[in-house]
């Protein structure tokens, strides 16, 4: 089993995918995504430049010898580049074990936990009335729990409000193809003083059934993200995510002691170590991580059961910068693992399902990876080949007050 060739495939069907082809000498063919929005180009050259030949000659069958092989050999450990790398071979190398034992992959993986999994769309609306048509779509589109983000008044564009009308998508994509970062606009005691009023208006609308979450986008001090949780008790939130920013893990102690909101984080993290006082000191409620932005599978799996053990589930991060390739193996290994939380789902555009052929399926409200052998996903590269790399930016926020940069 033997690897033949690693090829790195860039292409940028609505927005940019960094994908990686694997082939064995049987002709096997494995597919990892290594997608780092807005620094695609980074992983690609990591791939290219310093892995594609180490890769070949290796016995496609040794992961875990990989992946060892990747992170330890590599001398530099962590980052989010270095991960999405290591990612990309990982999965690659799961979607061609799974192929030569003709299963689908989350057999190998333990078999099927549940029917499905439970997947959350990202409802949102620049004030109410806009909110509700989105929320009453995504109903409509068979989701069963839904992600509220909404804009300030007073504020422009702001994280997680997608424009509507001119039947523009209802769900929100932040990179822009431009040559700089667009810059938005923030003020946390306007959004502070915003957000409750908005949950209550839901709630008051759908009633206390439908399981609703919310994205603070790192935007907090652990005081005001405490303010919020507190703020947000009586709607009775699935998750608060991203409350505060978390390279100080222990400041999430303060929030906890405050508040009975869940929380979630992590999708900027990318190992297991990142979490090692969020999760032993059960900080958070739900991991964030992306099989793409954190090892792979086998670097997720680990980190999965090291949650399992303080009662913490997965929610893993699903927008539509992670791949259908990406997509495919969270699917995967949320239907093998016991500790499954909830599944963002986004849905990809109709041109980027034109690069990838997916065969998972959302029924509903719940996703399924489908029993095809391997991961399910197959990358047309022709196809891709038609979509050139656009160079495509997140954009940075600053304060409306002093324009001092802001997280974003
Ligand atoms: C989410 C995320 C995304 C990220 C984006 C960055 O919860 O889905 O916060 O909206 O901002 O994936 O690449
Ligand atoms: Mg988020």
């Amino acid at each position: 089993m033997k690897i033949t060739s690693a090829d790195v495939i860039i292409t940028s069907p609505g927005r940019n995918f960094v994908s990686l082809r694997v082939e064995t000498e049987d002709g096997v063919v494995g597919w990892g995504d290594a997608t780092l929005n807005g620094r695609e180009l980074a992983v690609a050259s990591y791939l290219r430049d310093h892995l594609d030949s180490v890769l070949v000659g290796r016995d496609a069958s040794a992961i875990e010898d990989t992946w060892q092989y990747l992170y330890r050999g590599g001398y530099w450990r962590r980052g989010p580049v270095t991960m999405a790398a290591i990612a990309a071979v990982d999965v690659a190398l799961w979607d061609i074990k799974a192929k030569y034992a003709q299963m689908p992959l989350y057999q190998l993986l333990g078999g099927a936990s549940r029917t499905g999994l439970l997947a959350y769309g990202h409802a949102s609306g620049a004030d109410l009335p806009q909110l509700f048509e989105s929320i009453d779509r995504h109903l409509d589109a068979g989701y069963r729990a839904v992600r509220i983000q909404t804009g300030v008044p007073g504020l422009g564009q702001i994280y997680g409000v997608a424009a509507t009308g001119n039947g523009q998508r209802y769900d929100y994509e932040p990179a822009r193809a431009a040559a700089r970062p667009a810059e938005e606009q923030w003020d946390t005691r306007a959004y502070l003083r915003h957000v409750p009023t908005v949950f209550e208006a839901v709630r008051a609308k759908y009633g206390p059934e439908l399981p609703l979450l919310h994205d603070g986008h790192h935007r907090m001090t652990p005081i005001q993200a405490a303010q919020l949780g507190k703020s947000l008790e009586p709607y009775d939130l699935f998750w608060l995510e991203d409350c505060t920013p978390a390279e100080n893990p222990t400041s999430l102690r303060l929030v906890r002691q405050h508040t009975t909101t869940p929380l979630a984080l992590g999708e900027t993290f990318n190992t297991i170590w990142d979490y090692q006082t969020l999760i032993s000191e059960q900080l958070i409620d739900y991991v964030r991580s992306a099989v793409t932005h954190t090892g792979g599978i086998t670097a997720m799996r680990k980190l999965l059961d090291f949650a399992a053990m303080h009662q913490i589930k997965s929610g893993m991060h699903g927008p539509t910068d992670i791949s259908p390739i990406g997509m495919a193996a969270a699917l995967h290994l949320g239907l093998a693992i016991h500790n499954f939380g909830i599944q963002e789902y986004m849905r990809h555009s109709a041109q980027t399902l034109e690069v990838f052929q997916t065969s998972y399926r959302f029924e509903g409200g719940l996703l399924h990876p489908g029993d095809r052998p391997g991961l399910g996903v197959e990358m047309d590269v022709e196809a891709a080949a038609a979509f050139p790399y656009r160079g495509a930016y997140l954009p940075v926020n600053r304060l409306a007050l002093d324009a001092t940069v802001h997280d974003w």
